[in-house]
């Protein structure tokens, strides 16, 4: 009886664990995303000035931004897939989080394309935006 006790007490432990850490992750990963949103609105902001341009597809990077904002919403999953999750469900979330990284590609693209053969003056910010932009493609690739 002790030992079914324990069993018991030790799995509701378990299992509590993995409730907390679905409900970390429904909060934390839009969180993650809705953080970078700002950054990456500043950087679309600062990399056109120093080359003296518009923003190369202004529109994309628009509707990428409110994309990366709606996608956010489901992929937290992708981190509790170790811990078991019915393989229909772990799809569309392998599917969404996938598909988050076409808007912030079409970012890093225009971004690039903006500065691509300008006469860029490189200034804190701009040097500072370009360092967010490698990050943001180093980071990705090893991902
Ligand atoms: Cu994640």
């Amino acid at each position: 009886m002790a030992g079914e006790q324990l069993a018991g007490t030790v799995l509701m432990g378990v299992a509590l664990v993995v409730v907390v850490a679905y409900l970390f992750w429904f909060w934390g990963h839009p969180e993650v995303y809705i953080l970078i949103l700002p950054a990456m609105g500043l950087v679309s902001w600062i990399i056109p000035k120093f080359p003296g341009r518009e923003l190369f597809g202004y529109k994309f990077v628009i509707y990428s931004t409110l994309a990366i904002g709606v996608l956010s919403f489901g992929v937290w999953a992708h981190h509790m897939f170790s811990s078991g999750v019915d393989p229909r469900i772990r799809a569309s979330f392998m599917a969404i989080t996938l598909a988050i990284a076409i808007p912030t590609a079409v970012k890093l693209f225009n971004w690039i394309a903006t500065m691509w053969n300008g006469k860029i003056r490189l200034t804190a910010p701009m040097l500072f935006s370009i360092g967010f932009v490698a990050n943001l493609v180093i980071g990705g690739i090893t991902w």
